[in-house]
């Protein structure tokens, strides 16, 4: 009954963004029969989807490609430190090319259900086409942030200019010369949207409800010279993400916010605020994420240097985060982001002071005016981390429902399993470990990797996460978040999208330990010959 030759394939791959093509890669060396659904109709998958102004790395480029291949590393130059949307894609595109993989993706294909067959050990999923494909194991490369969300506004459809949320920004240039434009959202997708469109728009209003405590990018192009070192340094620069707490370049500080004095740390402080990426953020004091004093610090921190940098200081207090502190939400980097705000045809609204009321058809009505607009941009962010996999109709062993295995939080094993899911194997799933997404994708994948080549020798149909490796690892991660204060706020991290049914309680949804504590924890599951989990 469980013939392989009665499949179509033995794996499907649902996604070919980052972690998909590389899964598709390492799968198909193995000698398996490998098929890739995509709903786009191209490889990328973040890159492919989130073409609107502005959307650029915030990771260091030469930190976030391959490290698999050193002839992709010998051959790829990147052209700035944090580098842009189409160039990315155009990488990505090369690696596909290169890989040959585009023969084993079938583009244009959302994948609408996915059901466990107990008696054929296999997986069917079903074609937004009506077409069904059968493979033996399943593996979601679906991405964290890909269910983009619109928010819960009234009339939003009756609005007669042109509107996009930015992740799903259209193929063709926009083009915001002299345009009355609106942005709604001011997450990190905000940020780069509103400080590259307020470069050509005739005039732009921002409607913010929550602040968030940015920084400053630093980005710089990399000419020929520079490029030529940081190829010599790779080796250097992925052994360093392989050994930072969340893999990038940027690791805590071994000490505490109030270990120095205080003339250090405003040094230290501002040498942070100086330098490239995500250094205030993860290369700052230790502390400074679960100590509420030291927490306060940096914020006081931030939030000066928001006052000297925003004129209108009526306007830099609404721009200062009241209700988190900086670092407890991912930290936008940004590119005079606040002298936006100077700009005479800029102007800043306050939703909880005006809500917005409704869309019209000439644009937004907030409680106190009507605002007339040519182009409103949607920044409104994702249904994080399980809503990708709630677009699904994703069924396991006995017809059983992800959504209900999952209706108190996201319970798995390593994030890469769940009980009652067999052979179904997630990449960037809940509770797996995130940081430097493709630092870690490349792990995970070759973590699956390694199990499927241990199936495919030992002739096993079957594999499948035990309750109690389930239970021990949620209950492991969920005591990681202990202490954090960004779990005490409510962000996409947490599990909160104000714009989706039932997404009103926080919960853990991401591993929050070292990624080398999870790789070592990993290793062992492997060494072990995989006996935590049920293998048939
Ligand atoms: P985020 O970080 O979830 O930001 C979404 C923004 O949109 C945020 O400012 C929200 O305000 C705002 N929002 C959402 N719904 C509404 C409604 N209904 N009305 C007004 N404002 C709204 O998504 P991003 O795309 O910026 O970033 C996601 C991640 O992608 C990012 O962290 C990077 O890792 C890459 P709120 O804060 O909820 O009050």
């Amino acid at each position: 009954a469980h013939h392989s030759q009665d499949l179509d394939h033995d794996v499907i791959i649902i996604g070919a963004g980052m972690s998909g093509m590389y899964q598709l890669h390492r799968l198909r060396a193995l000698g398996l029969r490998v098929r890739v659904f995509e709903a786009g109709t191209g490889v990328g998958g973040t890159w492919y989807w989130n073409r609107y102004p502005g959307a650029r790395f915030d990771s260091e480029s030469y930190s976030y490609g391959y490290s698999f291949s050193q002839e992709l590393l010998d051959e790829w130059d990147w052209s700035e430190h944090f580098s842009a949307q189409p160039e990315t894609l155009r990488y990505l595109n090369h690696v596909a090319d290169k890989l040959d993989l585009r023969r084993d993706i079938q583009f244009r294909s959302r994948v609408t259900a996915a059901h466990y067959q107990d008696d054929a050990r296999c997986w069917q999923i079903l074609l937004e086409d009506g077409s069904r494909h059968r493979a033996r194991f399943l593996v979601t490369a679906i991405g964290l942030l890909s269910a983009p969300t619109m928010p819960r506004i009234a009339d939003v459809e009756t609005f007669k200019g042109q509107s996009f949320h930015t992740a799903r920004w259209p193929h063709e240039p926009v083009s915001f010369e002299g345009k009355r434009v609106a942005v709604i959202g001011t997450g990190a997708t905000g940020v780069q949207t509103i400080q590259e469109v307020a470069k050509t728009a005739g005039h732009l209003t921002i409607f913010q409800r929550t602040p968030n405590w940015c920084a400053p990018l630093h980005n710089a192009k990399i000419d020929a010279r520079e490029m030529a070192d940081i190829r010599t340094r790779y080796p250097e620069i992925f052994q360093r993400c392989q050994e930072t707490f969340a893999c990038f370049l940027h690791t805590p500080d071994p000490r505490g916010t109030f270990e120095v004095t205080p003339e250090e740390r405003e040094a230290f402080f501002e040498k942070l605020y100086g330098e490239r990426g995500f250094g205030i953020w993860q290369g700052n004091f230790r502390d400074i994420l679960v100590d509420r004093a030291a927490n306060a610090a940096i914020s006081d921190f931030v939030a000066r240097k928001i006052r000297q940098r925003v004129k209108d200081q009526a306007v830099a207090e609404k721009l200062i985060p009241k209700n988190h502190g900086f670092g407890t939400r991912r930290v936008p980097l940004e590119t005079r982001y606040y002298e936006v705000y100077n700009q005479p045809n800029v102007k800043l609204v306050d939703i909880n002071e005006t809500p917005i009321e409704r869309i019209t058809p000439e644009g937004i009505k907030t409680s106190d005016a009507e605002h007339a607009f040519d182009i409103i941009i949607y920044a409104t962010g994702f249904d994080a981390i399980t809503g990708a996999f709630d677009r699904i109709d994703l069924r396991g062993a006995g017809g059983r429902r992800l959504k209900d295995a999952w209706k108190e939080g996201p319970q798995t094993y390593l994030g890469v399993l769940v009980e009652g899911f067999p052979n179904m194997t997630m990449l960037m799933g809940p509770h797996t470990a995130l940081g430097n997404i493709p630092r870690s994708i490349e792990y995970n994948v070759d973590w699956v990797t390694d199990l499927m080549r241990h199936a495919r020798d030992h002739g096993l149909t079957r594999i499948e996460a035990t309750r109690a490796g389930v239970d021990s690892w949620t209950d492991h991660v969920k005591s990681l978040g202990m202490g954090l204060l960004s779990n005490e706020i409510n962000s996409w991290m947490t599990g909160i999208n104000s714009n989706v049914e039932g997404k009103q309680t926080r919960i853990i949804a991401r591993y929050s330990g070292s990624a080398p504590a999870y790789r070592e924890r990993c290793d062992a599951v492997a060494a072990d010959g995989y006996r935590e989990l049920n293998l048939a």
